[in-house]
């Protein structure tokens, strides 16, 4: 790791549309409890915050008025950075996945191209890509890119030449769902030769592959992405007990790496947030 690398930016990935109350009680449904999931990831030292939204049953959704509550109680309660969903669940339309888009969260993912998801398939089309990018684009809010597998970079790529994408990118790269690419360090390797100079990047490694992942970025300038919805585990067969048992653990580990931890202020201009 060089010495000028950035501080390093953990997100906390707080809920998620697959993960039940069935799988792990401490995941969060309702705003209030994803405001306080929230706090508690501030607290231990995210600078953002990944949301999607739910029904008080759990049941994902992507409306409009459950983002605004998220959002608001969010926004009282902590000065965390906010970045919505647009993947949302993998049955969702476009139309529903960008409902709440116009409410200016500080950050909203792209997923560009189309990936196995399990047993699912999770469909971003170019047009469905496209449809994301303006609207964003529109509002003014800066995308995430979400890449699963390699061609997602090239299908980034081919936005930013068509305008419909602002240079430098920032990506997050999800490895590890079955079906998508696989979380190995050569894959992320990989993966980071491959943005254009000047970007910056992430990683979210599903399941048992978090913490390894994590700590390849934390070794070389990357950014981390921790929590309920990539994973439920503290330690093999011990349950988190929310996603900021999670943030606590990257905090220890850059600690011993003399990373220095981003807060939301310092995150801004890294992540290219302007408004
Ligand atoms: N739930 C996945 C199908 C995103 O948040 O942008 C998609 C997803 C990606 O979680
Ligand atoms: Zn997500």
């Amino acid at each position: 790791m060089s010495n000028d690398a950035q501080p390093v930016i953990i997100t906390a990935a707080i809920v998620g549309a697959e993960i039940m109350r069935e799988d792990t009680p401490y995941v969060p449904y309702t705003p209030d409890e994803i405001a306080q999931e929230a706090r508690r990831c501030r607290d231990a030292g995210a600078a953002m915050v990944h949301v999607h939204g739910r029904q008080d049953d759990g049941t994902p959704t992507q409306d409009r008025a459950t983002f605004k509550a998220i959002l608001d109680k969010i926004r009282e309660q902590t000065d965390l950075l906010v970045q919505f969903s647009t993947g949302g669940a993998v049955w969702m339309s476009v139309e529903e996945r960008i409902d709440a888009i116009d409410l200016k969260p500080d950050m909203a993912t792209l997923t560009t191209g189309t990936v196995n998801f399990g047993d699912d398939v999770f469909l971003n089309s170019m047009p469905m890509i496209r449809d994301i990018a303006r609207s964003l684009k529109k509002y003014g809010i800066r995308p995430e890119i979400e890449v699963f597998d390699t061609g997602m970079i090239d299908n980034a790529l081919r936005l930013l030449g068509e305008g419909l994408l602002e240079g430098p990118l920032h990506f997050d790269f999800v490895l590890g769902v079955p079906g998508a690419m696989g979380a190995s360090v050569r894959n992320l390797e990989f993966l980071v030769n491959s943005i254009p100079e000047g970007s910056t990047w992430s990683v979210a490694g599903i399941g048992r592959h978090e913490l390894p992942l994590a700590i390849y970025a934390l070794e070389n300038g990357g950014h981390v992405r921790v929590g309920l919805e990539d994973n439920i585990y503290l330690k093999r067969g011990v349950l988190a007990e929310g996603s900021f048992q999670l943030v606590e653990l990257v905090v220890e580990e850059a600690q011993k790496r003399g990373r220095i931890i981003a807060d939301p202020i310092a995150a801004r201009p890294i992540l290219g947030i302007t408004s």
